[in-house]
C-alpha cells in the first residue's frame, strides 16, 4: 500500500489526528498548546517513517505515527509553557504565553506537567502491545532529562541579577544548544519512527545523531538569530533573550568583533529589562553586522551538513530522512 502524500496532504492528514485525541483529554491546557506551531517535529515522525519503510504504510502505521508525531508535540508544549514563564517571554504562537493567560498564571506549571503525563497516557493507550513500546518511553525520558539540563545551562550561565559577559563561550554555546534543542527537535522523532520501523542496528541511531545534532544546533542559531531579527508576525513570539541575558549565539559573535568602546558598551546595556538598553545592543549588533554574518554562517551550514549527510553510509539509514529534514528548516523565517 503505497503512502505517497503532498506535504499539504500529509499536514491535514496530521492534523486530523488531534480531536481524536483530545476526546480523551478535554482541557483547555491541551488544545491551546500542543497545536498552533509549525509541527515539523510531528511530521518529520511520519515523513520518516513513510522514507523508512519505501511509503509502504498500512493505514495503522500512518496512524500510528500521527499519534507519536503528536506526543512529540505534546512534548514540545510542555517544554514551552515552562520555558516562557522561565523566560519571562511575552507571546507565543502570535498569543500571549500560556502563563500570561486569563486565569491561568502560575497554574501554567501544573498545566506543563500535565503535558507531559499526556504522552505517557497516549503512548500506553496506543502502543502497549508493542515490542518496542519501552524503547519509546526510555526514549522519551532521557530526552526529556537531556533537555532540562540544557534549560538548566541556559538558565545558571545566564543569571538575571549578575551580568558577566566573561562566562559566555562559543564552546557553552553549543553545549547549551546540544541539549536543550537539538536532542528533542530533531534525534527524538527520527528515532522514533526508527523504533516504530524495527531498526535495532545501535550504529543506525549513532549515524542519525552525528547528522541531526548538528541539524539542532543550526536550527537553534536560527532561532537566536530570529529572536532579535525576525518579525513576530512570522515567528509568532517577541524576542527577549538580550534583556533576559541569554547566552545567544548573536551576542557570543558579537563579543568576538567588538572594540573596546562597544565591549564596554555591551557590558552595560545586555541583560537589562529597559527597553533602551535593549536598543543599544541592538545597534551593536547591526554596526557589526550580524546579519550579514549569519547569512555567511547559514549558508556554509548548509554545506557541512549536505556533506554529512552525503558521506553517510546509506546502507544503515536512507539519507532521504535527513535531506526531507533540512529543507523543512533551511532558510526559515518562522
Ligand atoms: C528553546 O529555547 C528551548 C526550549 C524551548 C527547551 C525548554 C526546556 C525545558 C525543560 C523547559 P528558547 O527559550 O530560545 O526558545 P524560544 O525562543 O521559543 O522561547
Ligand atoms: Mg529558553
Ligand atoms: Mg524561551
Ligand atoms: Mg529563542
Amino acid at each position: 500500500m503505497s503512502s505517497q502524500e503532498t506535504k499539504e496532504q500529509a499536514t491535514k492528514s496530521f492534523s486530523e489526528v488531534f480531536p481524536i485525541l483530545t476526546e480523551e483529554f478535554l482541557t483547555e491546557n491541551f488544545y491551546h498548546n500542543v497545536p498552533g506551531g509549525k509541527m515539523n517535529r510531528g511530521l518529520s515522525v511520519v515523513d520518516t517513517l513513510k522514507i523508512l519503510k519505501n511509503d509502504q504504510l498500512t493505514e495503522e502505521d500512518l496512524f500510528k505515527s500521527r499519534v507519536l508525531g503528536w506526543c512529540v508535540e505534546m512534548l514540545q508544549a510542555f517544554f514551552l509553557v515552562a520555558d516562557d514563564i522561565m523566560d519571562a517571554s511575552y507571546t507565543r504562537r502570535g498569543n500571549p504565553c500560556w502563563y500570561k493567560m486569563e486565569g491561568v498564571g502560575l497554574i501554567a506549571i501544573n498545566d506543563s506537567f500535565i503535558l507531559e503525563s499526556a504522552i505517557y497516557f497516549f503512548l500506553k493507550k496506543y502502543f502497549r502491545q508493542d515490542p518496542y513500546y519501552i524503547d519509546l518511553v526510555e526514549l522519551f525520558h532521557e530526552i526529556t532529562f537531556e533537555t532540562e539540563l540544557g534549560q538548566l545551562l541556559d538558565l545558571t550561565i545566564a543569571p538575571e541579577d549578575n551580568i558577566d559577559l566573561n562566562r559566555f563561550s562559543i564552546d557553552k554555546y553549543q553545549s547549551i544548544v546540544l541539549y536543550k534543542t537539538a536532542f528533542y527537535s530533531f534525534y527524538l522523532p527520527v528515532a522514533l519512527a526508527m523504533h516504530m520501523a524495527g531498526i535495532k542496528n545501535e550504529k543506525a541511531f549513532k549515524a542519525a545523531k552525528e547528522i541531526l545534532l548538528p541539524l539542532g544546533e543550526y536550527f537553534q542559531i536560527q532561532d537566536d538569530y530570529l529572536d532579535c531579527f525576525g518579525d513576530p508576525k512570522y515567528t509568532g513570539k517577541i524576542g527577549t533573550d538580550i534583556q533576559d541575558n541569554k547566552c545567544s549565539w548573536l551576542v557570543n559573535q558579537a563579543l568576538a568583533k567588538v572594540s573596546s568602546e562597544q565591549r564596554k558598551l555591551l557590558e552595560e546595556n545586555y541583560g537589562k529589562k529597559n527597553l533602551e538598553n535593549v536598543a543599544i545592543i541592538k545597534q551593536i549588533y547591526k554596526d557589526l553586522e550580524l546579519e550579514k554574518l549569519y547569512k555567511e554562517y547559514e549558508e556554509q551550514s548548509f554545506n557541512k551538513l549536505n556533506d554529512l549527510i552525503s558521506q553517510l553510509d546509506d546502507s544503515l539509514i536512507n539519507r532521504q530522512v535527513f535531506i526531507t529534514f533540512m529543507n523543512k528548516i533551511y532558510k526559515r523565517t518562522k
